[in-house]
């Protein structure tokens, strides 16, 4: 993979960049990555909101040979290799939380935003993630950073680096059958949020269950009343702490 890397001291949203980039037919491994974002994503029109330099603000442009259904894997192998990276350079191990948070314990280290684009080059989805290093978020926030959590300082750019690495492995591993079945038992084995109770909030119905595992698109099957469903992320779902689930 060639990797091409723009870098902003300041712009509204690295995926809004990247995904117009994407539209206009740029390659598989433009990546965007800002000091400061004035307007930075999160899902369903929230904010992800970080101090100039104090986290890694990036997104990457990815075209695996999937179906839009399964494109969604890409965002989890993009969620693995932060969490490999974050090994590798600080020692902090978090946990996944389906479908694209970070955690340590209950807290959010990282956030990922994934955004299939149509373009004439095909299909192309942009994963953008934002890695708290040495700050803990805005207030109010159950959040926490590599630098509370480990006391190790950490440059966005080295984070990046190493990054990148991690996805260029995984990436591989998207074009065949048996990759993509290695990257989805990785990610079973990440997710703090098989076993739990879940909420899932459709269009026209609510659905609670215990949540089982992924399957080979990258789906959230949850048990409901002895029946296994998938879910996507569109799908709006609620995930009770364990102390709750338990009060039931
Ligand atoms: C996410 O959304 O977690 C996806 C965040 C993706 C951010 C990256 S940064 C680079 C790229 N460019 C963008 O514009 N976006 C991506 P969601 O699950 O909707 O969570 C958003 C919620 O997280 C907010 O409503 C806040 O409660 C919380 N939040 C905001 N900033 C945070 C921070 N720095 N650390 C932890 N939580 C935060």
């Amino acid at each position: 993979m060639i990797w091409r890397v723009e870098h902003f001291e300041e712009i509204d949203s690295t995926n809004s960049w990247l995904a117009g980039e994407a539209k206009d037919g740029a390659p598989e491994g433009t990546v965007a990555y800002a000091d400061f974002q004035s307007a930075g994503r999160g899902r369903l029109d929230r904010k992800w909101v970080s101090p100039p330099g104090s986290a890694l603000l990036c997104s990457i442009l990815l075209r695996p040979s999937l179906g839009a259904s399964e494109l969604y894997l890409a965002v989890a192998a993009v969620a693995l290799s932060a969490r490999a990276a974050l090994v590798r350079l600080s020692g902090v191990r978090p946990s996944l939380k389906w479908p694209n948070d970070l955690l340590v314990g209950e807290q959010k280290l990282a956030g990922l935003l994934g955004e299939i684009v149509q373009s004439t080059a095909g299909l192309a989805v942009v994963v953008g993630i934002g890695i708290n290093l040495s700050d803990a978020g805005p207030d109010g926030v159950r959040a926490t950073s590599v630098l509370d959590e480990s006391g190790v300082t950490i440059a966005p750019r080295a984070l990046l680096d190493i990054l990148l690495e991690e996805v260029e492995f995984r990436r591989a591993l998207l074009e065949t059958a048996e990759g993509r079945e290695s990257l989805r038992q990785e990610y079973e084995r990440a997710l703090v949020t098989l076993g739990q109770s879940v909420r899932i909030e459709l269009v026209n119905a609510v659905r609670s269950g215990i949540a089982r595992g992924v399957d080979a698109s990258g789906q959230l099957m949850v048990d409901v009343d002895g029946t296994t469903m998938s879910f996507n992320a569109g799908d709006v779902i609620h995930l009770r702490s364990s102390e709750e689930a338990s009060r039931d």
